[in-house]
């Protein structure tokens, strides 16, 4: 079946009700902490109030002996049993020839701290409050030593170095692009525009903060982890290969709701693996849920880098060339997927949607006394189009042109199209996007929208951004070529109940994307049942049978096509069924809306009479046919997903204060074949939020001396609230993606990677008249305030 003819199926498009939502609303949702067992224990982790320290010794006398304690153990202890470090540095390969640097990352520290929040031992106690308190008497002698926590520090002669194995800080180096080319291209421009950014770090808020209960059974010899996690399956992988050593099918792993994630549950803490551990040691059920502060210090964090870049163009603004050197922050570990996100989801996307011939990246990455940097809602794509829709931009104002007509300039309009850095756009519509944006956006009226503005003596600024992503990570030849040690691909399995209702198990996880309405809406426009008939099982190692879980917006577009390659498995068997059952030849058989039928004649069957022959087989060719009908299937994509859209942003901004007003927001996307429009709308708004909030609100700052975390918490860590957002405008275009058989592109990522340039191009098309021409984020009145004050000395 082509796209067009899924998308033409009933309830694809449908904004179907959320099936989830009932629970979730009534308060009936199983998080991790939810999950109510006997004989339960609880953990606490004693972290380090040093950004960096040799620990010289640590007495756990007074804890062990304080009321309720069962188990105090340190990183000896761990180490003793043989338990190895988190995995890092999973998917990428440095690629100047010399081999990344692994330093370990052990679950509890030992002889060193290396960043605020590192976990230096762990309590376990009959309650929380018993094993806080028991965690307050151990004794840890610290030898406090000098610290770094800034990307441009770290890189200094004579910084502080955080691992013995990197003696300067340098972790690994990735280049991308021909450099000549570039060069030379360079050589023949008309103009060069320059920029220099810094892209804030951000800490993931997700609403449930992270939990773990760790079970055992003495019965079994096996292991169960509870765990808020996005990808139980990859999860099970690393802590069974990779540091405990166990027989993968002697762990279960179950993350049930999940209350959010948005890339910070992708990987195995360290948490995960104690709890584990420490549920066979002590014979208990071990539960550690994270509260708001610690997750500050303990969830990977997002973004943080610094870049240098030069575009050159040929006198009408056709962009030639694009030059671009990052340092990116890694913290003081190689989290898992970390060195993959500066690098195949930040510098292969540098293209944009432009037609520059050539591009060169060169990434270093660094380790600081901070808290590990990885994924994080749009992870190192929301870098590259902040950085390209930011020079584009200011490329326009040098030149001389509209922002819309630097860009139109710029696009590509045919496809399939080939960037010079590794990607292949199978399809889009960027100036249909752009139209549709500017029209939805009412452009036109914005002069006039001005000079109400100034009449009540503030700016009013327009700023626009052209994004595009690359989507459903990922394919297994693509990632590897591109230096990753795995591929991703997903698997569904479709399992028809004798009545004719289907429980699909699929390796995806939803942790608020509404997967069990969107996954339910393809199986019954699919098989043409009704969609109450259809359930979605997932988070389940247990009952799943294998997946690699859900981040980089692959979950409809390579766990809906798994899904879908299963189903076409379960069509097959049912027309053999159904040829037996009407007496014609397999190929006749044809099926739609839920019946099959031989071909030009009016005899049929309906879906669930065939799924009660295949499960009560008295006229059935047991011969030929095994009974049931249950189908699994494995999709490895062909090619990534390419989103694309423009967002435009309209701010007013008080001279007097700096205060940044959102006035409009438009965001026109083009996210292939919609499944579920609600939902769909759904994820715009929360990744805007997001985004904006990024360039508004949102910003982790560490002391640049002592690597102390200054926003610890949200009384100094802004979050965005409903108030501070107007209604967004929302529109799509639809060019369906042609490498997946839904036509889907992924879209829960797309508001945060394309939302921050539109804000901060227009808050300085606003300051423009006051002198103003660069400002990082976030524009928080303090710092809109400093520049304007800047410009005017
Ligand atoms: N969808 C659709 N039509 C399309 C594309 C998607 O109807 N053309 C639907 C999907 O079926 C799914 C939802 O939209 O129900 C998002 O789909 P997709 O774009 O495939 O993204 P994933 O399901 O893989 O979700 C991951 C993505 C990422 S990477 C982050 S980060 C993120 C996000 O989704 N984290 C979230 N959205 C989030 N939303 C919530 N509530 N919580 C998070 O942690």
């Amino acid at each position: 079946m082509g796209s067009n003819d899924f998308a033409s199926l009933p309830y694809i498009g449908d904004s179907v009700l959320r099936k989830e939502d009932e629970r979730f609303l009534t308060g009936a949702g199983q998080y991790t902490d939810d999950i109510d067992l006997s004989n339960l224990a609880q953990a606490v982790f004693l972290r380090s109030p040093h950004a960096h320290a040799n620990i010289r010794s640590i007495d756990t006398t007074a804890a062990k002996a304080a009321p309720g304690v069962l188990a105090v153990f340190t990183g000896e202890d761990v180490a003793a049993d043989k338990i190895g470090g988190l995995p890092c540095g999973w998917l990428i390969t440095s690629t100047n020839g010399e081999p990344m640097k692994e330093p370990a990352h052990p679950i509890l520290a030992v002889g060193k701290a290396r960043h605020v929040g590192d976990q230096v031992a762990m309590v376990i106690a009959k309650t929380a409050e018993q094993a806080k308190n028991a965690a307050e008497l151990i004794e840890v002698d610290y030898e406090p030593l000098a610290a770094v926590a800034d990307v441009r520090d770290a890189q200094k002669e004579g910084a502080p170095a955080v691992h013995d194995e990197a003696p300067d800080n340098h972790c690994f180096k990735w280049v991308i692009g021909d450099k000549d080319a570039v060069d030379a291209a360079f050589e023949q421009a008309a103009h060069v525009t320059q920029l220099d950014l810094i892209n804030n770090r951000l800490i993931p808020n997700a609403m449930e903060p992270r939990a773990a209960i760790g079970c055992y059974s003495r019965a079994s010899d096996e292991y169960t982890l509870y765990v808020a996690n996005q990808n139980p399956h990859v999860e099970r992988l690393l802590l069974t290969a990779f540091v405990m050593g166990l027989p993968e099918h002697k762990v279960r792993v179950i993350a049930p709701d999940v209350g959010g994630g948005f890339g910070s549950k992708i990987y195995l803490y360290a948490e995960d693996v104690c709890v584990t551990w420490a549920a066979k040691k002590l014979n208990r059920n071990i539960k550690w849920t994270a509260e708001r502060t610690e997750s500050f210090v303990s969830d990977a964090h997002g973004r943080d880098h610094v870049t240098h870049a030069e575009l050159a163009m040929d006198k009408d603004g056709k962009f030639l060339a694009f030059r671009v050197h990052t340092d990116a922050n890694l913290g003081a570990y190689l989290s898992t997927f970390s060195s993959a996100v500066p690098t195949i989801l930040y510098a292969t996307l540098l293209a944009g949607q432009y037609t520059t011939p050539q591009v060169y990246v060169e990434v270093d990455s660094w380790f600081t006394n901070t808290v590990p940097v990885d994924a994080y809602r749009g992870a190192g794509r929301p870098e590259a189009t902040y950085l390209l829709e930011r020079i584009v931009t200011r490329a326009g104002w040098e030149m001389g042109l509209s922002q819309d007509e630097i860009r139109r300039r710029n696009f590509i309009t045919e496809f399939p199209y080939q960037t010079p850095v590794a990607l292949q756009y199978d399809t889009g519509d960027y100036n249909q996007c752009l139209d549709k944006a500017m029209e939805l956006g009412e452009v036109a009226g914005f002069e006039d929208r001005r000079k109400a503005t100034e009449a009540k003596g503030w700016l009013r600024g327009i700023g626009y951004s052209s994004y595009i992503e690359a989507c459903g990570l990922a394919p297994s030849n693509i990632a590897g070529a591109l230096g990753a040690r795995a591929g991703l691909f997903e698997c569904g399995e479709v399992r028809v109940h004798p009545t004719g209702s289907v429980t699909v198990f699929t390796g995806s996880h939803s942790h608020g994307q509404g997967h069990e309405t969107t996954f339910a809406q393809v199986v019954a426009a699919r098989l043409g049942i009704p969609v109450e008939n259809v359930d979605i099982v997932h988070g389940d190692t247990g009952r799943v049978p294998f997946g690699m879980g859900t981040y980089g917006s692959r979950s409809i577009s390579v766990g809906g096509a798994a899904i879908m390659r299963a189903i076409d498995k379960v069509e097959a068997k049912a027309k053999k069924i159904a040829a037996h059952l009407l007496e014609a030849s397999d190929a006749d058989i044809e099926f739609a809306n839920g019946e099959f039928s031989v071909k030009g004649t009016d005899k049929k069957i309906p879906f669930a009479e065939i799924a009660l022959t295949a499960y009560v087989p008295h006229n059935y060719p047991l011969e030929t046919l095994e009974p049931g009908l249950n189908e699994t299937a494995f999709y490895d994509p062909t090619n990534f997903t390419f989103p694309a859209g423009t967002y435009i942003c309209e701010v007013e901004v008080s001279p007097l204060t700096g205060e940044v007003k959102i006035d409009r927001f438009t965001a026109v996307d083009d996210f292939g074949t919609i499944i579920n429009p609600m939902i769909v709308e759904g994820q715009v708004h929360g990744g805007l939020v997001q985004g904006i909030g990024q360039a508004l609100l949102e910003n982790c700052v560490y002391d640049r001396e002592t690597a102390q975390l200054l926003t610890g918490s949200f009384m100094d860590y802004a979050m965005p609230r409903a108030d501070d957002f107007p209604e967004f405008r929302i529109g799509h275009v639809c060019t369906p993606c042609t490498t997946n058989p839904l036509g889907t592109k992924g879209c829960g990522e797309a508001g945060a990677i394309g939302s921050p340039p539109a804000v901060i191009n227009a808050v300085l098309d606003a300051l423009a008249p006051l002198g103003v021409k660069d400002l990082d984020m976030p524009a928080s009145p303090h710092r809109v305030w400093e520049v304007i004050q800047n410009a005017r000395a």
